[in-house]
């Protein structure tokens, strides 16, 4: 298939850089009109190599989109190998039909386009105390984006999904580097694959799904961390249990309730992560600014996992009460909402701006996040510093 061609090419052109860091302009389809961009280039942090894990600067989510090419990348074992086309992608375990699909057959079904936010569960590790051990990303293992592609809930319909099935295991075709270390493998409840809002993405605003961010098919599950949004899909699977293996089972699990760095847990005081929680950033200015005296706009996103944003409140300076931002567009479920407040007349001096969202449910953004071991979901306030001269 053409496609799986192209990004070949791409592969070829990863090895052909020095540590393998590379991101190309706009994805595995325009290779041929965008030449590839290092990803220093583009602006991109450098947070590993080999996995290719890459942040987006926090400036560069100061919009409602993020662009694809600095839009952040986490990978835990290799990219895919070559050699794989034409992609099929295989539906079976507990279904009537099971049947394998080609990316043209997708296409003919009904085309959905969703925005939403995807977000690694690690985003904010680095702020945690004590420190923890894992990617150290700062502000942006996130980012907005329009996804589209096909209902997960269509192919399990036509699948015929049986009455035992309570989950989904779904594997991508990235290989682990060696046969001892495990493959990503992963799953959903069957409630939330059967959510329509549940996806397939083959394209990402309206380009072919880059192969960095799981070209040509993707998960796309909006309001749930990262680790669910599984790349390079190949196969789903139908089962009465969750997916086994370390990525399930152990990884990607919060205590039940806030537990201190040494305290021992059992499997039962822990639960799957799921769902993001509220939180906001300050795309404009970037932290360290120095600004003129004046006037100025101050410009973020905010989101939550379920529900909506309902407020963002932001206070300049330590003694300012909170005062409310406006927020820009419609809520919507999973998607994010850019906000922005005019800060009048700035005098000369130091400031540190901080900004809290809260959301439907009634949470508010904290000063920290409750610490955890594995260093999931940081919602705590955010703030910048800069000078007014
Ligand atoms: N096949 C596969 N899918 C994956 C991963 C992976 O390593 N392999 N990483 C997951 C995690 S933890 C995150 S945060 C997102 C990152 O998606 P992105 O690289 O497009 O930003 O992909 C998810 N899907
Ligand atoms: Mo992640």
């Amino acid at each position: 298939m053409l496609e799986f061609d192209r990004s070949i090419s791409r592969r070829t052109a990863l090895r052909r850089t020095v540590g393998g860091v590379l991101v190309c302009g706009s994805g595995v389809a325009s290779l041929e009109t965008h030449s590839p961009v290092r990803a220093d280039e583009a602006g991109l942090i450098v947070r590993n190599s080999r996995p290719l894990d890459l942040e987006t600067p926090v400036t560069a989510l100061d919009g409602w989109l993020t662009p694809n090419d600095q839009f952040f990348v986490r990978s835990h074992l290799s990219t895919p190998a070559i050699g794989l086309a034409p992609w099929s992608l295989q539906v079976g375990g507990l279904a009537d039909h099971p049947r394998a699909w080609s990316l043209n057959e997708l296409q003919k079904l009904e085309q959905v386009k969703i925005p939403a936010v995807l977000q690694c569960a690690g985003n904010g590790r680095a702020y945690f105390r004590p420190r923890l051990p894992g990617v150290q990303w700062e502000k942006g293992a996130v980012g907005h984006a329009e996804w589209s592609g096909v209902r997960l809930v269509d192919l399990l319909e036509r699948a015929g999904y049986q009455r035992g099935a309570g989950h989904v295991h779904l594997l991508g075709a990235d290989p682990p580097p060696s046969p001892k270390t495990p493959r990503f493998l992963r799953s959903i409840p069957i409630e939330r694959a059967l959510d329509p809002n549940t996806l397939i993405a083959t394209h990402m605003n309206g380009e072919p799904l880059p192969f960095l961010h799981g070209g040509p098919m993707r998960l796309v599950v909006p309001g749930w961390a990262g680790n669910h949004w599984l790349k390079w899909l190949r196969q789903i699977s139908l089962a009465k249990d969750e997916a086994p293996g370390t990525y399930q089972q152990s990884g990607y699990r919060m205590p039940k309730s806030p537990a201190p760095p040494g305290a021992v847990l059992k499997p039962a005081d822990l639960v799957p992560l799921t769902v993001m929680n509220v939180k906001s950033l300050i795309t404009a200015p970037a932290d360290g600014s120095m600004l003129k005296a004046g006037n100025h706009e101050v410009r973020g996103v905010a989101w939550t996992g379920d529900g909506h944003v309902t407020k963002v409140e932001y206070a300049v300076g330590p003694n300012s009460p909170w005062r409310p931002a406006t927020l820009q567009g419609e809520p919507r479920q999973g998607s994010w909402r850019t906000w922005k407040f005019a800060w009048e007349t700035a005098q000369p001096g130091k400031y540190t701006i901080r900004v809290r969202a809260s959301d439907s449910n009634g949470d508010t953004q904290p000063e920290t996040t409750a610490w955890n071991k594995s260093g999931y979901l940081w919602n705590g306030i955010d703030r910048l510093t800069c000078e007014v001269r």
